[in-house]
C-alpha cells in the first residue's frame, strides 16, 4: 500500500487519487514536497516524505482507522480518518480515495457474490437497491458487539448493562418505568473510544430531565473503515429497535417515551432503528447527521421525518476544510437548524488555532465543526442563559442579510433540547448565529442603512464597521456582512445582520466606521447616525442618512 503526498498550490485537503494536497508546510520553490526513500525500519507501509526547505519530516502510515501522521519527533499524533470520504460515495461510485478503494475490493472479493446477509432475530441485510452495493453489508453482531448502558439518576456515574431478552439486567437496574427513555449514539470512531461529549450530555439529560439514559456502545462497528462502519449502521438500528421492543415488552413504556439522539453515523443508527420501529417514536435528534454515504438515498436509506414523531436536526459541517463535510447539509427532519449556517463554525478555522503542531492543527480542523454540535446540544440541555434559537429562513444568505428576524407565524424556534415541530410541516430550516463557546448564544439585528445621494457622490467600495451602546454598556465592533466589502451606491439602502453576544436591553446609540478598499488604508470615523454634510476638507464623506436597528425577536423574547 502506497500513501503519496502531492504537492500542491491549493489549500490542504485529500484530492481525487487520495493524495494528501498540503498547502500549510512550507514547501520548494517549485511548490512541491519532496519524497525520500520508502521508510521501511518501523513500519513496512510507511514513506517518508521530507519538506526540505525546513528540517522537519513527514511519515503518513496507513493504519486502522485510516492514515496515521507521525513526526519527525516520533510522537504519535493518531490517526487522520479514513479518507474514503468522497461525495463518490453517494453517486454509487466506489470511493475514489486510494486507500479506501482497497479496503472495499479486498472485502468485495471476498463476498463479491454475497448479497445479503442474515443475523438471527434480527433479520436479514441486503445490499439490494435501495441500498448500494458499495456499501459493505453489516458485520456479524458479535464482531459489532453493541451494548447498552443504563444511567438513571440513582446511577449517574456507573452504568447497568441491558441485554435485550434477559430480564434479570432490567430487574438488577434502575431502570423506570413511567418517565423517558433516552437513547445515546456515538459516530465513526478514531480511536476506539467513547467520545468525550457523550458523558457530557448524560449528566446534562439527569441534571435536566429525570430519565433512563442508553449509551450505546458499537464502538468496535464504528472503528472499522468509514464505509464498512456506513454498513453496520443498519445492524445497530436494529439492535436499538429490538432493545426498545423488548423494554416496552416488559415494563410497558409506550412508544411515545423513546427519544434518540444520534451523533454523525450515529443519527443515521437512530434513523434505521427509527424507521423499524414504524415511525412511532416520540423523537429522534441528529446531532450533525453523517453525510458521506447517505447523501441523496431513498428515506429508507438515512434519517428522514418518517422514522419517528419528530425529527430534528443540528447541522454544523456542510463542508470541511478538506474539501468535503462529514455532516448532511440537506434538511433531513421536521426542523433542521443551521448555526452560523451550517458549514463551519466559529473558532474551528485553522488560522484560529494557532497553538499546536501542524498534524494538530489538522485533526482540530477536521472534526471541530462536526463536534461543535454535540457541544451546542449540550448547551441547550443545560441553557441557563435562554435557550438558543433559530430563525426560520429559505437560506443563509437571506438570513445573513438580517431579513429573518421575526417571530410570528412559528418563524422562530428553540434549537435542540427544547425544540419543537412545526405543525404538518418538515424540513423547515431554521438559522441562528452562535460565538465559539460557553453559551454560544448572541443577539441578533436587523441593520438596514440607507445611503444619501448627494450631487458628485459616486459609488463606492468599502468595509464597515459597527458598534451598538446601551444601558449595559457597549458591544464590540463587528464588521458586517463578515468584514467583506460592500459596493456602496448614494440613494439605495442595504440590510446586514448583525449579531453579539452582548445582550443591551437597548440600543442608546451606534457608532459606524468605514474604510474605502482602495490601496490606501484610512479610515474614518462617524459618532453620530447621521454623517456630515458637505466638508470641502479634502477627506472623502459616506453619506449616510439612516441606520435603523431591528432586534431579533427571540431574543428579545428569552430575556
Ligand atoms: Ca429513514
Ligand atoms: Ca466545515
Amino acid at each position: 500500500m502506497r500513501i503519496e503526498l502531492c504537492g500542491s498550490t491549493g489549500s490542504f485537503h485529500w484530492d481525487k487519487r487520495g493524495c494528501i494536497v498540503d498547502d500549510v508546510v512550507p514547501r520548494t520553490p517549485s511548490g512541491a514536497l519532496v519524497p525520500t526513500a520508502p521508510h521501511s525500519s518501523r513500519r513496512r507501509a510507511c514513506r517518508l516524505f521530507a519538506s526540505p526547505s525546513r528540517s522537519s519530516s513527514r511519515v503518513y502510515c496507513p493504519c486502522s482507522a485510516g492514515l496515521k501522521l507521525v513526526s519527525h519527533s516520533r510522537h504519535h499524533v493518531g490517526c487522520l480518518p479514513q479518507p474514503t470520504i468522497s461525495s463518490d460515495l453517494a453517486d454509487g461510485r466506489a470511493s475514489a480515495l486510494r486507500l479506501g478503494e482497497r479496503q472495499v475490493r479486498s472485502s468485495g472479493a471476498a463476498g463479491a457474490q454475497e448479497k445479503s446477509v442474515c443475523y438471527g432475530r434480527l433479520g436479514c441485510f441486503s445490499n439490494a437497491p435501495p441500498f448500494s452495493s458499495d456499501i459493505p453489508l453489516p458485520q456479524p453482531r458479535k464482531r459489532i458487539n453493541t451494548t447498552f448502558h443504563l444511567r438513571t439518576r440513582s446511577n449517574p456515574v456507573k452504568s447497568h448493562v441491558l441485554k435485550a431478552g434477559r430480564p434479570e439486567t432490567l430487574r438488577r437496574s434502575n431502570y423506570e418505568s413511567g418517565v423517558m427513555t433516552r437513547i445515546i449514539l456515538h459516530g465513526y470512531s478514531m480511536y476506539g473510544t467513547l467520545e468525550p461529549w457523550i458523558n457530557t450530555m448524560v449528566q446534562a439529560i439527569l441534571a435536566k430531565d429525570d430519565s433512563n439514559v442508553i449509551v450505546v456502545d458499537w464502538l468496535k462497528g464504528a472503528m472499522a473503515t468509514y464505509s464498512q462502519a456506513v454498513g453496520n449502521t443498519r445492524l445497530v438500528g436494529a439492535e436499538v429497535a429490538n432493545l426498545v421492543k423488548w423494554l416496552m415488552d416488559e415494563t410497558g413504556n409506550p412508544y411515545d417515551s423513546f427519544h434518540i439522539i444520534g451523533f454523525s453515523l450515529g443519527a443515521q443508527v437512530a434513523g434505521y432503528a427509527g424507521d423499524r420501529l414504524g415511525g412511532r417514536i416520540a423523537r429522534i435528534s441528529a446531532v450533525d447527521p453523517a453525510n458521506p454515504g447517505f447523501k441523496d438515498t431513498d428515506p429508507r436509506v438515512h434519517l428522514d421525518p418518517s422514522d419517528a414523531k419528530f425529527v430534528d436536526a443540528i447541522h454544523t459541517d456542510g463542508n470541511t476544510l478538506l474539501g468535503v463535510g462529514l455532516g448532511m447539509k440537506d434538511a433531513i427532519g421536521h426542523v433542521d437548524f443551521y448555526p452560523n449556517g451550517g458549514n463551519d463554525q466559529p473558532g474551528c478555522d485553522m488560522a484560529s488555532s494557532s497553538e499546536g503542531s501542524f498534524i494538530y492543527q489538522l485533526s482540530v480542523s477536521f472534526s471541530c465543526d462536526h463536534f461543535r454540535a454535540a457541544d451546542l446540544y449540550i448547551a441547550t440541555i443545560n441553557a441557563t442563559d435562554g435557550p438558543l434559537q433559530g430563525y426560520r429562513c429559505d437560506n443563509y444568505d437571506r438570513f445573513r442579510q438580517g431579513t429573518c428576524m421575526s417571530c410570528r407565524g412559528n418563524r422562530c424556534r428553540k434549537m435542540g433540547w427544547d425544540a419543537e415541530r412545526v405543525p404538518h410541516q418538515e424540513r423547515v430550516k431554521f438559522y441562528l448565529q452562535t460565538t465559539a463557546e460557553d453559551q454560544f448564544k448572541v443577539n441578533h439585528y436587523q441593520v438596514k442603512m440607507h445611503f444619501r445621494n448627494v450631487s458628485r457622490a459616486k459609488e463606492v467600495d468599502a468595509k464597515l464597521y459597527l458598534q451598538l451602546r446601551g444601558p449595559e454598556g457597549e458591544t464590540e465592533e463587528v464588521p458586517l456582512k463578515e468584514g467583506n466589502q460592500v459596493r456602496i451606491v448614494p440613494g439605495h439602502s442595504q440590510k446586514f445582520l448583525f449579531s453579539t453576544p452582548t445582550h443591551l436591553s437597548k440600543v442608546e446609540s451606534v457608532s459606524f466606521r468605514w474604510e474605502e478598499v482602495t490601496s490606501s488604508s484610512s479610515s474614518w470615523w462617524f459618532s453620530s447616525w447621521f454623517a456630515d454634510e458637505e466638508e470641502d476638507t479634502g477627506v472623502k464623506t459616506l453619506h449616510v442618512k439612516s441606520i435603523k436597528l431591528k432586534p431579533g425577536e427571540a431574543d428579545v423574547q428569552t430575556r
